[in-house]
């Protein structure tokens, strides 16, 4: 159960993966230090036969733990009378529930480029077990491109179904506007509905959903069109060179060794691009054994059967447990599920 909760508080040490939000909220984290995210949503509508989409492209990079900066780009946008918009953002981390927070609490400061407006978004979340709410409050300097300052604003739950797979909806809408008579058609309440998971053996996450918001700026967002879309988020974590170096130069096999066997002593379990190594270990009992994470990423070391858990641990942080009793640990990560490995103690 402890591992569970992990997973779902945690899965939040990415960048707003998308499972840790729904996909018209804002998450209340910012992008772990040195961590650089890219998120690419797109949603399909029919227009007769024709199909039409609309893409939002967005780049984070993880400045400090409470602070990351982003670029969203979205093309098809009926924000304001121009096509796209750019909207260079921050986003600040100010409470996190995970460290014994009552609530996730963060803001993103923006502009929006195609409204030429200054948009800012504070955003409030807590998980009760399987269950996590958002809330979102935003203001708009120049909502829209004609509606003047505005105020919108909404909320959404996430669902832990099974494993890493979400079940995600939220709703969002204007409350006030200076020109509100001005959004015409588009003044609709915002919704969208759907599911989000993990990617098996991977750090991607993806969330598929029907909507009727257009754009994933923070004004593209906060209202509804008269449009049903379906769409797709994925979320893309740039994250380990080596793994995107091996596009050019297949990594090399490392040689087969012969198991580790220190008699008392201690070994080292490195974590790395979301795998353990080594992913079988046999030791003698007594040994201590070191969990070391190299990963920009938190992670846990969490037995099946409950005999340890270690809690998260941070890139350079380690974590050791010393294995008294002979038998068979098979163990994972709770905040990535399918990072599994296996430490055998014999007498
Ligand atoms: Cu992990």
């Amino acid at each position: 159960m402890r591992a569970a909760a992990l997973a779902l508080l945690a899965s939040s040490a990415l960048a707003a993966p998308v499972t840790e939000k729904t996909p018209a909220t804002q998450a209340a984290r910012a992008a772990s230090p040195g961590t650089v995210n890219f998120l690419f949503s797109h949603h399909f509508s029919l227009a007769g036969s024709k199909v039409l989409n609309s893409p939002t492209f967005t780049l984070e990079i993880g400045a400090a733990r409470w602070l990351s900066f982003g670029l969203r780009y979205a093309t098809s946008s009926d924000v304001a009378n121009r096509v796209n918009e750019l909207e260079p953002h921050a986003i600040l981390t100010f409470l996190r529930q995970e460290e014994g927070r009552l609530l996730d609490v963060g803001a993103v400061a923006a502009f929006n480029l195609g409204a030429s407006s200054g948009d800012l978004a504070l955003v409030a979340g807590r998980s009760f077990g399987p269950i996590s709410l958002a809330a979102n409050l935003r203001g708009f300097s120049s909502g829209y491109g004609s509606t003047g300052a505005t105020l919108a604003g909404g909320a959404g739950v996430r669902l832990r179904l099974t494993g890493f797979l979400f079940a995600v909806g939220d709703v969002n809408g204007i409350l006030a506007a200076r020109s509100r008579e001005q959004l015409g058609t588009l003044d609709r309440i915002g919704w969208t509905g759907g599911i989000a998971f993990g990617i098996p053996y991977s750090p991607h996450t993806m969330s598929l959903y029907a909507t009727n918001i257009n754009t994933h700026t923070l004004q593209g967002s906060s209202r509804g069109t008269e449009t049903l879309r379906i769409g797709f988020e994925f979320d893309i974590p740039l994250t380990s060179l080596g793994r995107w170096l091996s596009i050019f130069a297949p990594p090399k096999r490392a040689e087969a060794k012969p198991p580790a066997e220190p008699v008392g002593g201690a070994v080292e379990v490195r974590i790395r691009d979301y795998k353990f190594f080594p992913a079988q270990l046999t030791v003698r009992k007594g040994t201590t054994v070191r969990f070391l994470n190299e990963d920009p990423v938190p992670h846990t070391a969490t037995a099946d059967d409950g005999s340890f858990d270690s809690g998260l641990f941070r890139q350079g942080e380690s974590w050791s447990h010393r294995f008294d009793a002979p038998g068979s640990f098979p163990y994972f990560c709770a905040v990535h599920p399918y990072m599994r490995a296996e430490v055998r103690v014999e007498d």
